[in-house]
């Protein structure tokens, strides 16, 4: 049995959009943060890390999103989180740029102009999304330029590089940072946000 426990954040978001895509049968139990239920003794016996995503799977349970998402995709067709070393190595660099750099500092400005003003956790910081703006500005710029040549993140076919770095990209509408000047960026996003796994892991989600 396979049980994905989380919230609909970009960490949640990016092993939802994998465990949807991977046709894998799984159940999804929404633990609601705002009610500090990622807090109780009952999760923690789950994970002493107290966050989401936490996958379980016939008794074992994962934490770290992007631990989750390659476990999945080990567990499914090669081509989502392929074999051959190179090309798991092209799936891991984008994981990893998304993670270390211009899906870090997304979650930044998020955080700062989305997140704290919705649980009333005080100004945003200023100079942090002032620095965030800025490597988001330079390292979209390079997702552009590389996605010039290719309708995928790696190896010219989907990934859960793809749907990992979707759940950070998508975050711009929320920021309204425009895409028109990056438009490979945009067009990738539509591509990505029209597949069906993307609406089935949408609607997982309480209203
Ligand atoms: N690096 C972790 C981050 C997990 C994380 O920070 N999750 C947040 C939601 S996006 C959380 O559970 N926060 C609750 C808390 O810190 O109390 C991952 O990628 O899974």
């Amino acid at each position: 049995m396979i049980r994905l426990y989380g919230f609909n954040t970009q960490n949640t978001l990016k092993a939802l959009y994998v465990l949807e895509e991977s046709g894998l049968d799984f159940e999804f139990e929404y633990v609601d943060l705002a009610k500090g239920e990622q807090r109780s003794d009952e999760f923690a016996q789950k994970s002493l890390m107290r966050k989401v995503p936490l996958l379980e799977h016939d008794g074992e349970f994962l934490f770290e999103s992007g631990a989750i998402c390659r476990y999945i995709g080990n567990l499914t067709e090669p081509s989502v989180y392929p074999v051959d070393k190179m090309q798991r190595a092209r799936v891991d660099q984008w994981m990893d740029f998304f993670s270390c750099q211009l899906g870090r500092w997304l979650t930044t400005i998020f955080y700062e102009t989305v997140i704290k003003k919705h649980f009333n956790l005080g100004e945003p910081d200023a100079a942090l999304v002032a620095e965030g703006s800025k490597f988001v500005g330079q390292q979209l710029k390079v997702l552009n330029a590389h996605l010039a040549d290719s309708e995928y993140l790696a190896n010219d076919v989907l990934s859960i590089a793809d749907l990992f770095a979707f759940a950070y990209v998508e975050q711009c509408r929320a920021i309204e940072w425009s895409l028109t000047d990056v438009p490979n960026v945009e067009a990738w996003l539509n591509r990505i946000e029209s597949r069906d796994s993307v609406a089935s892991a949408r609607a997982r989600f309480p209203d």
